[in-house]
């Protein structure tokens, strides 16, 4: 018998066991898989033109999976070693493209949810870039300046022999920042010769672009401005808890500030810290100096600001505030998480993080009607620049930040635009069902189009 199900005839239920059963105890991966299939078999069920093709089934599957070891020496001429990855997923619309995460939590299941939602964020960014994650469970916390830039070298050791400027794109994420990327793009450019766009979030000096940094963050806030806008509502006077500290925190907390709104929360996973002040100017800046420590703990900024407080091993979730923006990791935010949002008030949901809500805290905010957008829509504004700095090294040429900052609003203008088509519930925009449908139509188109192979 096939291993391969037949989606048009199948339930989700069917489909979901059969992806459980060919990926054993990868549980973020069958969550992300889930959230999508849900979706997009009632789509394909109601839309001929998408059965026969086993397009589903070929989705969740990666085109390739490699695994490598990295080992280097420590400060204290120690010999360590950890585990590499680079999940290649699906290039019907581009080359692959996706961030790389260091943290000891990394596993097959953790990238491999990443580089799925990776596959339908890329294709809703209308840039050619298909899915790919990657990463290692080095964990910098606490590591010299010289270990993190041997590690990194070491990995790109091993990362090189798969990557390249028109076949595989990696990028930053939790963990990897400019400086980590600094130090592969480096190792790349020795072992190869070539001085080619292979790794975004680059320094400005070598090819990087401008605004990278900020990128996330900010179209995170200008998604938000969207939704709220269909209710009449803005940024302006609100009070808003953002979580984590890290690269999305901080381009989110910037934005927010921009707009008018009052940023009253970020977290660690300490705990978090509450500013009723709100966290603007040098504070937002301090926030770097926080995450560049490497010592993974937000405690610090109370001592430094008196008027904030540290609410040590709690979520920003219990605070009153007017518009939430997850930003720290996984399933930080979960179903007593959401009540509480909804019973203080709290209008609009939007994601920094990938995966930041789990499923029940997603019914929640759908149940209570309010303003709710996924991951891959709402933070695709990072690899969404990363597609513009590719432009750029293409053109050997870059532009102004304002040029990049106005692409990227117009990107998360239509990405906005293009959910509300597919998730159009009449009095409720269902933001998850959009993004979903939206950015698995071009994707399918293409792999429809390409045959099977
Ligand atoms: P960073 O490494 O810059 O920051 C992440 C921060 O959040 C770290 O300080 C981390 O600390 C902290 N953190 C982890 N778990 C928790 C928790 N449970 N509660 C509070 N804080 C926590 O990563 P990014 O800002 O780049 O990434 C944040 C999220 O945004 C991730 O989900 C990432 O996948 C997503 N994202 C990132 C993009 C990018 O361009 N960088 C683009 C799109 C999405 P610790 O290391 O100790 O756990
Ligand atoms: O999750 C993400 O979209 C990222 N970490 C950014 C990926 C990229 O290639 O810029």
């Amino acid at each position: 018998m096939s291993t391969l199900l037949n989606t048009d005839v199948l339930n989700v239920q069917d489909f979901m066991n059969n992806v459980k059963q060919r990926n054993p105890g990868q549980p973020e991966f069958h969550q992300a898989v889930h959230e999508v299939v849900e979706e997009v078999i009632p789509y394909i069920k109601d839309n001929p033109q998408y059965q026969g093709y086993g397009l589903l089934e070929r989705l969740v599957e990666p085109d390739r999976v490699f695994m490598f070891k990295v080992s280097w020496v420590n400060d204290l001429g120690k010999v360590q070693v950890n585990k590499g990855y680079r999940i290649q997923f699906n290039n019907a619309i581009g080359p692959y493209k996706g961030g790389l995460r260091f943290h000891p939590t990394v596993n097959l299941s953790i990238l491999k949810f990443l580089g799925f939602e990776q596959i339908l964020k890329n294709s809703l960014t209308t840039l050619p870039m298909g899915g790919g994650k990657g990463g290692s469970d080095f964990d910098p916390k606490g590591k010299s300046e010289n270990e993190v830039m041997r590690f990194c070298q070491a990995f790109m050791q091993e990362l090189y022999k798969f990557i390249g400027p028109e076949t595989d794109v990696p990028a930053g994420d939790i963990g990897v920042g400019g400086r980590e990327i600094g130090y592969m793009y480096g190792m790349y450019k020795k072992l190869t010769d070539t001085h080619v766009g292979v790794l975004t979030g680059k320094g400005l000096e070598f090819g990087g672009s401008l605004n990278r940094p900020e990128a996330t963050g900010y179209g995170v806030v200008y998604f938000a401005k969207e939704m709220l806008a269909t209710k009449g509502e803005s940024f302006e006077g609100k009070s808003v808890a953002i979580s984590g500290f890290g690269n999305v925190a901080w381009g989110a907390a910037k934005k927010v500030n921009d707009l008018g709104g009052k940023v009253v929360t970020i977290s660690g996973p300490d705990g978090y810290i509450y500013d009723p002040t709100g966290i603007s100017g040098e504070k937002i800046e301090y926030m770097l100096e926080l995450r560049f420590s490497n010592n993974d703990i937000v405690a610090p900024y109370a001592e430094r600001y008196p008027e904030a407080t540290f609410f040590a091993g709690k979520k920003p979730w219990e605070a009153k505030v007017d518009i939430a923006l997850p930003c720290a990791t996984q399933n930080e935010l979960q179903k007593a998480d959401a009540e509480s949002l909804v019973k203080n008030g709290c209008i609009c949901v939007s994601e920094g993080a990938n995966m930041p809500c789990t499923p029940e805290a997603v019914a929640v905010f759908q149940h209570a009607k309010l303003l709710y957008s996924p991951g891959k829509a709402s933070n695709a504004g990072g690899v969404a620049t990363s597609g513009l700095e590719m432009s750029q090294n293409s053109l050997r040429f870059s532009w102004s930040a304002e040029e990049v900052d106005e692409k990227l609003h117009r990107i998360m203008v239509d990405i906005h635009e293009n959910c509300m088509v597919h998730g159009n519930k009449g009095d409720y925009t269902d933001y998850v069902k959009g993004a979903n449908i939206a950015g698995f139509v071009k994707v399918a188109n293409a792999m429809i189009q390409q045959g099977v192979y």
